[in-house]
């Protein structure tokens, strides 16, 4: 399996929910950057990479959106749609995002900064360094 999950504890009352992320704690990484996806427009494909060593949680926050997943042996597509579980991506992942609803909020955390190198944006570069990682 190649997607691996988080499931969150939801906290609250009759006055409302709300849901916690905290570092080394319910998410096994240092979060050192968040961004959010929002506004996607219908049709379009996001992501198409994947990080040599960034690791990163996704969850839908609002709406529902795809994302595929790829280790270069094995491919995996997955549906998000609920605010309560996160979904790892893994370094050396090639993971694309699609079928966004339009009300879709996909919020990110990450253990780095952005970092333009630590991207793979293609795709044939991508299957010759997973051959080399697994030699
Ligand atoms: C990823 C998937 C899930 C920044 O300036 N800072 C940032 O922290 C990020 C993430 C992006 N940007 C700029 C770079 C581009 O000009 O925002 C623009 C859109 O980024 P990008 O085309 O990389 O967006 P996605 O949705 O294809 O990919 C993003 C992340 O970049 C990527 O790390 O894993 O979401």
């Amino acid at each position: 399996m190649l997607a691996r999950y988080v499931e969150f504890q939801v906290k609250g009352d009759e006055l409302g929910w709300l849901i916690s992320i905290e570092a080394q704690k319910n998410i096994p990484f240092e979060i050192k950057r968040t961004y959010y996806i929002f506004d996607t427009r219908e049709g379009v494909r996001r992501g198409k990479h994947a990080h040599h060593k960034l690791q990163q949680l996704m969850v839908c926050i609002a709406g529902s959106c795809k994302v595929s997943l790829d280790d270069g042996a094995h491919c995996e597509a997955v549906l998000l749609d609920t605010n309560t579980r996160g979904l790892f991506i893994d370094p050396m992942v090639w993971h694309e995002m699609y079928e966004f609803s339009s009300d879709c909020v996909l919020l990110v955390l990450a253990d780095g900064w952005y970092d333009v190198a630590d991207y793979i944006r293609d795709y044939d570069t991508f299957l010759a360094a997973c051959k080399n990682s697994s030699r």
